[in-house]
């Protein structure tokens, strides 16, 4: 049975550039029939806007949104323009995460409280506000994707603030399910990806020495795509997985069985 998302209403955040894993999400969503909606994150010069305005104009968003999470009245915002334009809404795409440069290298112990309190706002309490605002929109049977990274549950090397962020993150997947499912069969579940070039990996100290690890460790012996991440987002916004809530599933090549 192939995937149908047939005006399935769903808002994709994270897209920064043509490398970004929500890039591969958005694509696979459109290609498989969803209607989409598209947030950006906002600078002064509008350089962002426009950079990812011309990217994701070939899929058409019936919505294009600034969305910093850091500011509380942008959420709230991005959800009544839903409202007002779409009415409803049958998913949500959460693939944003930030730390410092300086918290990706070296000791986590090291970490300053700035830091990590602008971590884990932006890249963990996200999820929850998101779905705050989102709750009062969401249909019956909607499905809600954050991304993860296998360094919540294992010390990666410098990976260090973001491991902890993302432990917090899935976590956050667990109680998010259990509170939205009863009412609405609302799904949610995290999407744990192997390691992907990208501008936001770029920061990770040793990123490529992680790949090359992935690409000579794995069952598959190489790191995945944004095409397969995005195809396994797809499956997880679709009806054909009901059944499915509250997990942290693996895009990973199979690394994570390892024992390395
Ligand atoms: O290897 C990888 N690339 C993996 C990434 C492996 C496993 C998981 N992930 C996760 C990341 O942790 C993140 O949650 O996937 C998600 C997407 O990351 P990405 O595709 O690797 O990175 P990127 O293309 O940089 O997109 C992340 C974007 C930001 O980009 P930049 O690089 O400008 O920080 O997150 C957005 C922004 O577009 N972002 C924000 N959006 C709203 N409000 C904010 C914010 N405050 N900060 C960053």
């Amino acid at each position: 049975m192939s995937l149908d998302l047939s005006s399935r209403k769903i808002l994709v955040t994270g897209i920064a550039n043509n490398r970004s894993i929500a890039w591969g999400i958005a694509q696979k969503l459109k290609a498989v029939g969803a209607e989409l909606g598209i947030t950006y994150l906002p600078d002064n010069k509008g350089r962002f806007e426009a950079k990812v305005r011309a990217l994701t104009s070939v899929l058409e968003p019936t919505l294009f949104l600034p969305l910093d999470v850091q500011d509380g009245k942008q959420v709230e915002l991005v959800f009544s323009k839903i409202k007002e334009k779409w009415g409803y809404l049958d998913g949500i795409i959460h693939c944003l995460a930030f730390a410092g440069k300086e918290e990706l290298i070296g000791s986590y112990s090291d970490t300053t409280i700035e830091g990590f309190t602008r971590a884990l706002d932006i890249s963990t309490y996200s999820l929850a506000s998101i779905c705050h605002y989102a709750k009062p929109l969401l249909s019956n049977g909607s499905s809600i994707v954050t991304l993860t990274y296998l360094g919540a549950e294992r010390a990666i090397p410098n990976y260090n603030l973001m491991g902890v962020a993302k432990a917090a993150l899935e976590s956050s997947v667990r109680y998010l399910a259990a509170e939205l499912g009863p009412e609405r069969q609302i799904r949610v579940n995290a999407i744990s990806a192997g390691p992907i070039r990208t501008l936001a990996s770029s920061a990770i100290g040793g990123i490529l020495d992680m790949i090359h690890n992935v690409e000579e460790k794995s069952p598959l012996r190489r790191t995945v795509t944004q095409d397969e991440v995005g195809s396994a987002t797809a499956f997880l916004m679709s009806p054909s997985a009901s059944g499915i809530t509250g997990q942290v599933i693996y895009v990973d090549a199979g690394y994570s069985i390892t024992g390395m």
